[in-house]
């Protein structure tokens, strides 16, 4: 909030107020989702939900095994460019293994 003072010709003082509403928009999220194959070991892909996605054992043999039992899961919900990182993350250490596992972001 400011107020600009100035006189008018009666020698009154003129206020002038302005408020901008805060910007507060939220960003928008996108889940990271990892899809089941017949091929990529189930023991990289905990390992990967580990180095990644920073989950500890038991909750990446958790997200392995829905996957694995799914088809799909999701390893985490993040901001567009984390997504985004995580995707490239895991598809390059798929790539570099080669492994066939596939990883896709989605807009929440
Ligand atoms: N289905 C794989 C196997 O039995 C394991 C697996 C789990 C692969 C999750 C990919 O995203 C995946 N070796």
């Amino acid at each position: 909030m400011s107020e600009d003072q100035e006189d008018n010709e009666n020698g009154q003082g003129v206020g002038v107020v302005t408020k901008t509403a805060p910007k507060t928009k939220r960003p928008s999220l996108y889940k990271v989702m990892l899809l089941n194959d017949d091929y990529t070991p189930q023991e990289f892909v905990v390992w990967l939900l580990q180095a990644v996605f920073k989950k500890d054992a038991e909750e990446a043999v958790q997200v392995m095994m829905h996957v694995h039992n799914n088809g799909v899961g999701i390893c985490g919900v993040y901001t567009y460019e984390v997504a985004e990182t995580k995707v490239a993350q895991v598809m390059e250490l798929s790539r570099r293994n080669q492994h066939p596992l596939q990883c896709m972001m989605e807009r929440e």
